[in-house]
């Protein structure tokens, strides 16, 4: 029987735990939206990125006593290892607080790994192994947890007497299916899906100019448009892996390529993850950083991101970025981009979208270490794909 995730905050704030923050994840989901539900008993905020997260439940536990929770996906292990090591742990400051862990590319109990994504293969086998490094006492659920309860409690008082984090990891369906969250109404009434944005951008960038895209649907959306207007993938960067490193890995390339222009289509919340890249990169000749904002987490069940409403074409402006644009429809995106690719500007163009997604979107069917192959090819110059 599946974890009820209404009753799982309820059971989190009777055992003490009234404070959660995170970043969402699909394992996660219906946890995300019990804890966004009205009248929930725990404070949740959700954060720009693991770290970040650590750092609220760190304030939390300094101005309470109390045990805060965070949760991530395993993929936000990486981001959060520095402040729990050097902050939280029990040689340093000794903070407990309760990790929340969705365990994409878990291993399941007979030990062999379910399918996923590629991106997420070596940080599925790692995760455990990970936590022991990092000393921090876990245990896993699955959808057949009885009672969630006593081992929140075990756990709870493991943090509580050796003053450290502790994790609780949970396996796909660990929660029965969530509610729908209110985020999709409130940007309903925009013009554009961000598939449609990605179409109009497709519409303007000339064959042969580099694209990068970031981390979730974005990239999925990307791959199934150039499937449908018969074009090659070679000159696309998919960043599966790596959430809000699309903007670094498309400045990278920029360096190196003077005179051709790069496009980065990233996302509000992948964005927000590492916003610092924006000053650094509103100073790349030839980038082109389209952020797709639909004040969401989509690709993951559609959380808000931690900062609903930004705009974040007034801070690309203070950033430095030589041209900056906010665009509705696609007939106007269509035209900015193709003004923007000559391959020596900089420019950002803040793209404001709905919410949505078609049914049946597919996955990149070509593995990313083929891909990143006939993606170097495609620079160095030996694609037919000029
Ligand atoms: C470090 C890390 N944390 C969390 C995730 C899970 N994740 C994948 S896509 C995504 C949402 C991205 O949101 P946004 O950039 O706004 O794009 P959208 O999905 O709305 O298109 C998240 C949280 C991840 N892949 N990596």
């Amino acid at each position: 029987m599946a974890i009820a995730a209404d009753r799982f905050v309820d059971q989190l704030a009777e055992l003490g735990v009234h404070c959660v923050a995170g970043v969402p994840d699909s394992v996660l989901q219906a946890l995300g939206i019990a804890l966004a539900r009205d009248g929930s008993p725990v404070r949740h905020r959700v954060a720009c990125n693991e770290g970040a997260a650590v750092g609220m439940a760190i304030g939390h536990h300094l101005a309470t006593g109390e045990v805060p929770a965070v949760y991530m996906q395993n993929s936000g292990l990486g981001n959060a290892v520095n402040p729990l090591v050097s902050i939280a742990a029990a040689d340093v400051c000794a903070i407990p607080m309760l990790l929340l862990v969705g365990w994409r590319g878990e291993i399941d109990v007979a030990g062999s790994q379910v399918v996923d994504e590629p991106q997420h293969a070596l940080q599925g086998k790692v995760t455990r192994g990970q936590l022991d490094l990092l000393a921090i006492r876990h245990e896993v659920v699955g959808a057949d947890v009885d009672d969630v309860r006593p081992v929140l409690q075990r756990l709870l008082r493991h943090a509580i007497d050796r003053r450290e984090p502790v994790a609780l990891v949970f396996r796909r369906n660990a929660f029965s299916a969530g509610a729908e969250l209110p985020a999709r109404a409130r940007a309903a009434s925009r013009a554009m899906t961000r598939e449609h944005a990605i179409e109009a951008c497709l519409r303007a960038i000339p064959r042969g100019t580099v694209t990068v895209t970031t981390t979730g649907m974005a990239a999925r959306e990307l791959f199934a448009l150039r499937d449908k207007r018969g074009e090659s993938h070679d000159f696309d960067f998919l960043v599966v892996g790596a959430m809000g490193h699309a903007s670094h890995i498309a400045l990278g390339i920029a360096g190196s390529r003077q005179g051709c222009a790069v496009v980065c289509l990233d996302g509000d919340g992948a964005a927000l993850m590492h916003l610092g890249a924006l000053p650094t990169c509103a100073r790349a000749p030839g980038l082109v950083h389209v952020v797709l904002n639909n004040d969401a987490h989509e690709s993951v069940g559609g959380q808000h991101t931690c900062v609903p409403g930004l705009r974040f074409a007034k801070l690309a402006r203070a950033c430095g970025y030589a041209k900056v644009f906010t665009v509705r429809s696609a007939q106007a995106l269509e035209a900015i981009v193709a003004d923007a690719v000559d391959g020596t500007g900089n420019c950002f163009i803040e793209v404001i979208c709905r919410v949505g997604h078609r049914a049946d979107l597919g996955r990149p069917t070509v593995r990313p270490g083929v891909a990143k192959e006939q993606f170097m090819r495609a620079l160095r110059g030996e694609s037919g794909d000029h």
